[in-house]
C-alpha cells in the first residue's frame, strides 16, 4: 500500500536523483573541457559562419551529455546546440521532459584560452524549467537551481545583489547580434546605457553572465539574438536567486525580444533603457 508520505518520500529521491545526476553530468563534461584545454594546439575548428566557432571538443561534450542521458532517461527529448532536437517519446500520456543542451557557451573564449566558457544544461516539463545546472570548469564553479528551492554556487546559497540605482551598478553584455552578422544590434543600447552606469563587463557567455547576476558578481545583463540553449539554465539560475528576467519591453517574449536580468529594482530601470529603438 502507497501512503502519502511514501509518494513525497519517493518525489524527494526522484528530484534529488536528478539534480545529482545533472551535477555529475556536468563535472564529468568540465573535465571533457579542460582535458582539451591543456593541448590547445588541436582544438579542430569549423565556422558556422566567419565569428561563429565550433571546436570538436564543442561537439564531443554534447555527445557525451546526449549519451549520458540516453543512458538513464531513454525516452527524454534533447534540444542541443550542436545536434538540435531529438524527440522523445511520453510515458502513460505525460508530457516528455526535455533536456536543453549548451555543451560549451563562451566557444570562442574556450578557443582562446581564457577561463569564461561553461558547459550549460537545463531540465524542462511542459514546457517550465525545473532545473539549470552551469559548470564552468576553469573557474570550478558549479551553479545549480531547482524550481522553488534557491540557486547554488559551489552547494552555497546565492542572491542577487541589492544595487538599485544605475550609477552604482557594474552590468554585463553580449554582442551575439554581431557575430550573427545581424543589422539590428547591440551597439545603440552599449553606448545609450555604458555612460550611466559605474562599468561594464563582457565575459562572452551569457549562460554565466546570468550566473553572475545571480550571485551579485554583476549587477544586471542584458543581450540580444540568444537562443534556448543559452539562457535556459542560466535563467532558472537568476530567477531562484531572485532576479528578474524578462524581455527588453519587461514581458515574457525572451530571448526573441531581448534579455534582460537584474534584482527587481534594477531590471524596472534595465527596461526603461532597452525599451527604446537600438
Ligand atoms: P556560444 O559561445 O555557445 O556561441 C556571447 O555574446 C554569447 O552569445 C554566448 O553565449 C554565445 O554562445 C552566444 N551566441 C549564440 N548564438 C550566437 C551567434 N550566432 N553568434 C554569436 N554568438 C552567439
Ligand atoms: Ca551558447
Amino acid at each position: 500500500m502507497l501512503y502519502p508520505k511514501h509518494i513525497g518520500q519517493l518525489l524527494y529521491f526522484w528530484n534529488y536523483t536528478l539534480i545529482e545526476f545533472l551535477k555529475e553530468m556536468l563535472q564529468d563534461a568540465g573535465r571533457i573541457c579542460l582535458e582539451a584545454n591543456a593541448d590547445q594546439n588541436r582544438l579542430n575548428l569549423e565556422f558556422k559562419n566567419p565569428k561563429d566557432l565550433v571546436t570538436e571538443t564543442d561537439k564531443k561534450v554534447e555527445d557525451f551529455v546526449i549519451n549520458r542521458i540516453r543512458s538513464r532517461y531513454p525516452l527524454h527529448a534533447i534540444f542541443g546546440e550542436e545536434t538540435g532536437k531529438s524527440p522523445g517519446r511520453s510515458e502513460s500520456g505525460h508530457a516528455t521532459p526535455l533536456w536543453v543542451i549548451d555543451p560549451i557557451d563562451g566557444t570562442t573564449s574556450f578557443f582562446h584560452g581564457q577561463p569564461f566558457y561553461c558547459v550549460s544544461i537545463a531540465y524542462q516539463e511542459n514546457g517550465t524549467t525545473l532545473m539549470g545546472g552551469i559548470y564552468a570548469p576553469v573557474l570550478d564553479q558549479l551553479f545549480l537551481a531547482e524550481k522553488g528551492k534557491g540557486a547554488f554556487l559551489n552547494h552555497c546559497p546565492i542572491r542577487v545583489s541589492s544595487c538599485s540605482r544605475l550609477i552604482d551598478s557594474v552590468m554585463a553584455t553580449g554582442f551575439a547580434c554581431l557575430r550573427a552578422g545581424l543589422k539590428e544590434n547591440n551597439l545603440p543600447h552599449f553606448n545609450r546605457i555604458v555612460p550611466k552606469i559605474r562599468d561594464i563587463r563582457r565575459f562572452g557567455s551569457a549562460a554565466l553572465d546570468l550566473c553572475y547576476v545571480a550571485c551579485g558578481k554583476v549587477d544586471g545583463f542584458w543581450e540580444m539574438e540568444l537562443n534556448l540553449y543559452d539562457i535556459a539554465a542560466g535563467v532558472i539560475i537568476a530567477r531562484e536567486a531572485g532576479a528578474l528576467v524578462s524581455d527588453f519591453s519587461g514581458g515574457n517574449r525572451f530571448p526573441e525580444k531581448g534579455i534582460l536580468a537584474a534584482n527587481p529594482a534594477l531590471a524596472t530601470l534595465m527596461v526603461d533603457q532597452l525599451n527604446q529603438r537600438p
